[in-house]
């Protein structure tokens, strides 16, 4: 008996329960009381049954990934569960919360699973760039099939309790106090009498696998994959499961996730993994919060009616705000339009498509968002436009209601000082689409309150997304990088490189797309509009721009679209064009490299990271990494342009950016002194020592 583990004796049924708060991970100092306490309750005449159950909010949700790339203390995970095979009672989990990774591989070794009814069961390691390592890959597909198998272990997504019942993985789902009804099971189970067959035995789920479709399943998975190892090996290890016997299946698993836990990819999304929870946290964590029941937003065009959906799906009833019935009108049909999307792709039930649309109500009154705890306003990106709504905002909001601005790039500091409650006003840099995207900017302005900024950080959270607190400064943390990642960009076309060459250095690197398969997605003129307002100007985009070219919504942009293709083809008019700019300024084209591409935009990209944190307009280099593993695609196997860093040779880095400042003389080449520092000494602290 420990704290971690303890047991009672419930008439013959032992109930062991695991008590590792939060998420009862299995740290060492749980392995080694449960193993004690199996094999105790395995030589113990007294008990006819043993119930695994866990304390607190979830079922075990995983190993302890704090203790990855260390030494591994036995008994480890897999000895726990060849043990719990060898017992011949009944042994049954009870699994509330989510068992996950290591949790559920525990859950397999017990020859029976109950779930309370809102529980959810998964195998999500290949998130950390892993394969379950704990009999995972070998053991559910004997339950459950190894197509089904291989969908839960290469997309790494929990499927509830009900599902998992249909498809064999739960014995029994039940409703109200689970240990209670575990252990009735449990004890029924053994007054029935056995033989039980523990999981490596059965073999009910893989019945005659039909390979051919199998592996044509996973190479649809691996196409996806995009250069990421783990999900590739997850589809490996679970084809050994169907032809391989189990142990040789189990060791394959094993040395196939020996290497993935040592490998820079697996580092990489650890790394991000507690980066994204470590952003969440403010200094002075007992801030009190403001009270949010209803929230306001301002624009129902796309960014609004997306934000407005974004708390919606959250629970929160929303007062949408529009300059005309007309506009008002269109923009709640939009938002009808893409639940409706959802529930044609099943992803969404037409019960909760009622639901969330129950939550909007329309307005073109001011005075109707007074009842709101929270306004955010999505109007056009212009100081002045913004200034005259905060103006309004201050008139009749409720007193303590934060104010928020959507601005991607407008002086939040400039707009707080506006009106009569600076306090109140904060940053919600959302990204498109809002509902779906994952990452929330929120930008602490001069005088923005803690506890309104603590309420927003925990708001963010209870909608889904993936919040970093950041600074006033233009375009903030991501915006202001992806200026930095793209100030070559004209460059490095006129002196010879072509706009699919630099996207193809773009995705080999591991993005989902390049720079101008991105601006054609986008749209080319909203950075045209930007670079007017600020006097800037890009001789190749903008002469497209003037030519009518935004990208895809019009047919052509860097790239010529087929009706309705997604993907664009080379045109050789923009070739011509690019060489023509070229001519005119004297450049003869030459090759360029795929390494110089990535030097000349993603060098500047941690360069500019370096300077944000020097600035503290990012408060960690993880929180930085966040921002764009979660908002512009940075690849998740590299963990972040910040982690990247240290992955290539911050030394490399800064001796090439030098090279390119000598150069070229260019601003966006001029090494940060944190940067150096971090050449140095390996660590993007400011105050580090070598
Ligand atoms: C695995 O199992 C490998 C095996 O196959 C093979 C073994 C041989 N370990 O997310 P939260 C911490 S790989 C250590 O904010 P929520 C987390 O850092 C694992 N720590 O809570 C945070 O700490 P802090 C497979 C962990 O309610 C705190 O717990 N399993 C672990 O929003 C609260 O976390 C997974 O990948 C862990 N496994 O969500 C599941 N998990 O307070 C990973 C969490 O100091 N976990 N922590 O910031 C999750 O997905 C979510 O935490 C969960 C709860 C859904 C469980």
């Amino acid at each position: 008996m420990s704290n971690s583990v303890s047991v009672v004796n419930d008439n013959g049924v032992a109930i062991v329960t695991i008590d590792n708060p939060p998420v009862n991970a299995l740290s060492f100092h749980v392995r080694e009381p449960l193993m004690q306490a199996l094999v105790d309750l395995r030589d113990d005449a007294s008990v006819t049954a043993i119930v695994i159950a866990c304390a607190g909010r979830t079922f075990v949700a995983g190993a302890d990934i704090t203790e990855f790339g260390k030494p591994v203390q036995q008994p480890d995970l897999r000895a726990i569960v060849a043990m719990l095979e060898t017992i011949a009672k009944p042994t049954v989990a009870a699994i509330h919360g989510t068992a996950l990774g290591g949790g559920l591989e525990l859950a397999l070794g017990c020859h029976f699973r109950v779930a309370d009814i809102d529980a959810k069961l998964g195998l999500p390691e290949v998130k950390l760039g892993l394969l379950p390592g704990g009999g995972g890959t070998v053991r559910l597909p004997r339950l459950v099939g190894a197509v089904k198998a291989l969908k839960m272990i290469v997309s790494g997504s929990p499927v509830g309790a009900d599902e998992a019942h249909e498809a064999g993985l739960v014995d029994a789902v039940f409703e109200g106090d689970l240990v209670t009804h575990a252990t009735n099971f449990a004890g029924e189970i053994a007054r029935k009498g056995g033989p039980f067959t523990p999981v490596r035995d059965r073999n009910d789920g893989l019945g005659e696998t039909d390979l051919a479709a199998f592996d044509a399943e996973a190479a649809e998975l691996a196409k996806k994959a995009r250069g990421l190892e783990a999900p590739v090996a997850c589809a490996q290890a679970v084809r050994n499961a169907v032809t391989l016997p189990f142990d040789e299946a189990l060791a394959a698993e094993r040395a196939l996730f020996v290497k993935l836990v040592a490998s820079d990819q697996s580092r990489a999304q650890r790394h991000l993994f507690f980066a994204e929870r470590e952003a969440a946290k403010l200094p002075g964590k007992d801030t009190p919060k403001r009270r949010i029941t209803r929230v306001g937003v301002i624009g129902a065009g796309t960014m609004g009616g997306g934000i407005a959906m974004a708390f919606a799906n959250g629970g929160f009833p929303v007062t949408l705000l529009e300059t005309s019935v007309e506009a008002l009108q269109r923009g709640l049909g939009m938002i009808e339009k893409n639940y409706a999307v959802s529930v044609s792709r099943g992803s969404l039930a037409e019960d909760a498509k009622r639901q969330r649309l129950a939550q909007f109500k329309g307005s073109t009154d001011y005075a109707d968002l007074a009842e709101c705890d929270l306004i955010i306003e999505a109007v056009f990106e212009d100081m002045a436009v913004k200034k005259e709504v905060f103006g309004k905002l201050d008139a009749i909001a409720k007193p303590g209601a934060i104010l928020a601005t959507n601005t991607s790039y407008l002086d939040i500091n400039e707009i707080a000082g506006s009106i009569s409650r600076p306090q109140d006003v904060l940053g919600l840099h959302f990204f498109s689409p809002a509902n779906v995207m994952k990452l929330l900017e929120i930008v602490r302005a001069d005088k923005t309150a803690p506890d309104a900024l603590a309420t927003v950080v925990d708001l963010a959270r209870r909608i889904g997304k993936v919040a970093v607190v950041v600074g006033v400064c233009h375009g903030f943390v991501g915006n202001r990088m992806l200026a930095a990642r793209g100030s070559e960009s004209e460059a490095l076309l006129l002196e010879g490189a072509t706009p699919s060459q630099i996207d193809k250095a773009f995705t080999d690197f591991g993005w989902p797309m390049g720079p101008f398969q991105m601006g054609d997605l986008a749209g080319l003129d909203i950075g045209w509009r930007n670079r007017k307002a600020r006097g800037l100007t890009a001789v190749i985009a903008d002469t497209l721009c003037e030519q009518g070219r935004f990208g895809q919504k019009t047919g052509r942009g860097f790239y010529l679209y087929e009706a309705g293709a997604r993907a664009g083809v080379p045109d050789p008019e923009v070739e011509a064009l690019i060489r023509e700019k070229a001519a005119e300024r004297g450049i003869v084209p030459r090759a360029i490299s795929a390494d110089e591409i990535i030097e000349r935009t993603l060098y500047p990209l941690v360069n500019e990271g370096a300077k944000i944190l020097e600035e503290k307009i990012a408060a960690r280099a993880s929180d930085i990494d966040v921002v764009w593993a979660n908002g512009y695609g940075f690849p998740i196997g590299k963990g972040g342009p910040m982690f990247w860093a240290g992955l290539e040779g911050a030394s490399r880095i800064v001796e090439r950016l030098d090279h390119w400042h000598q150069r070229t003389g260019k601003q966006v080449f001029e090494v940060a002194p944190l940067l150096r520092q971090m050449a140095e000494t390996g660590s993007w602290e400011s105050d580090a020592t070598a």
